[in-house]
């Protein structure tokens, strides 16, 4: 008999890691029941910290993090650390080279590492790192980093979730540059400079504070030079990190927001979520292919249709029906 939902929560408040697990896998898989899970995991959150690390594939930021993980339990912290993978749907992709350059972390015992791909995810997927970081955060974690790389809109977003956002420069790749247009550089909070055993890291770091001081913002982000290989500088990154967390300003304005952006976030997220399940898979929608692709409809006509036959809160309560 699989556990109940209901049993998997009182475990998960019991500190029971293989009930954390589980969880985050059915609430991903949207398994029937696992809205009525949230919304009695919600009123257990609130007290972690989730920390995004950002930048281009191979600037170090799996390393990084995993050391930032071990001073954080070197400090008596409890470390979540949710791994954003832009891996193809095809290949497969990087998630084992990334638990493979975290190993020690995942044995340590207060550290639980998530992999996530992005594959499919069609946007949403900031709201699927969210309720994995709720689930997290639930279970009593100190502090959630997410790595992910800086590269897509999508992965900005999932970074966006964060309370504060590290940005992962190196030498040699006009990086800071890239930082830019991939709109990395204004949501950073604090920027790494890591491979700093590397020539032309110091000319990157006066590149970033030339860029800084050119900009709007009033906070300038700290730099720090890091080797992550070698944990050079990542004192310096855990200590900035927590002072800047605990003198950030969480005015009601900006709760407000983020209660906002995560409620939108949500509702699209289902929106699409039924899309992809009741309309695409089903054979209604082979049927307008091909009426519009002989002549007889149109787009239009089939998405006001499609739309006009959606009973959205149906799809909610029975999903929760299912459960019972
Ligand atoms: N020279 C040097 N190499 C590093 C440093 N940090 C990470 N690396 C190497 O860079 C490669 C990519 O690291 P990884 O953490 O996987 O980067 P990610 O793709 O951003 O997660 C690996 O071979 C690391 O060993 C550093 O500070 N200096
Ligand atoms: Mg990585």
């Amino acid at each position: 008999m699989p556990k109940t939902w209901d049993e998997l929560i009182s475990e998960l408040q019991g500190g029971s890691v293989l009930a954390l697990s589980r969880l985050i896998t059915r609430v991903e898989n949207r398994v029937p029941g696992w809205i009525d899970a949230m919304q009695k995991i919600y009123p257990l959150t609130g007290s972690a910290r989730l920390v995004g690390i950002t930048g281009s594939p191979g600037s170090g930021k799996s390393t990084l993090t995993g050391q930032i993980a071990h001073l954080l339990v070197a400090k008596q912290k409890k470390v979540g650390i949710i791994a954003v993978d832009p891996s193809s749907p095809f290949s497969g992709g990087a998630i084992l080279g990334d638990r493979v350059r975290m190993t020690g972390v995942s044995d340590l015992s207060d550290v639980f590492v998530r992999s996530m791909a992005t594959r499919g995810a069609l946007g949403g997927l900031n709201q699927s790192v969210r309720d994995v970081a709720k689930i997290m955060d639930a279970f009593g974690k100190d502090y959630i980093l997410i790595e992910t790389v800086g590269v897509g809109q999508d992965e900005v977003e999932v970074v966006r979730t964060a309370d504060l956002v590290i940005v992962v420069c190196i030498p040699g790749q006009g990086d800071s540059i890239q930082a830019i247009k991939a709109g990395v550089m204004e949501i950073a909070d604090l920027f790494v400079v890591n491979k700093a055993d590397i020539d032309g890291a110091d000319q990157v770091a006066a590149d970033i504070q030339w860029m800084l001081e050119l900009g709007m913002k009033k906070e300038k982000p700290p730099i720090v030079e890091t080797i992550a290989t070698k944990g050079e500088g990542i004192n310096t990154v855990v200590e900035k990190t927590m002072e800047l967390l605990q003198h950030q300003n969480r005015s009601d304005s900006w709760l407000d927001e983020r209660v906002r952006e995560e409620l939108v976030g949500l509702a699209s997220k289902e929106i699409v979520d039924i899309i992809k399940e009741n309309w695409i898979q089903n054979n209604e929608l082979n049927l307008a292919i091909r009426q519009i692709r002989e002549g007889k409809n149109n787009p239009y006509s089939v998405v006001k249709k499609y739309l006009a036959s959606l009973s959205l809160v149906n799809v909610f309560e029975q999903q929760s029906l299912l459960d019972h």
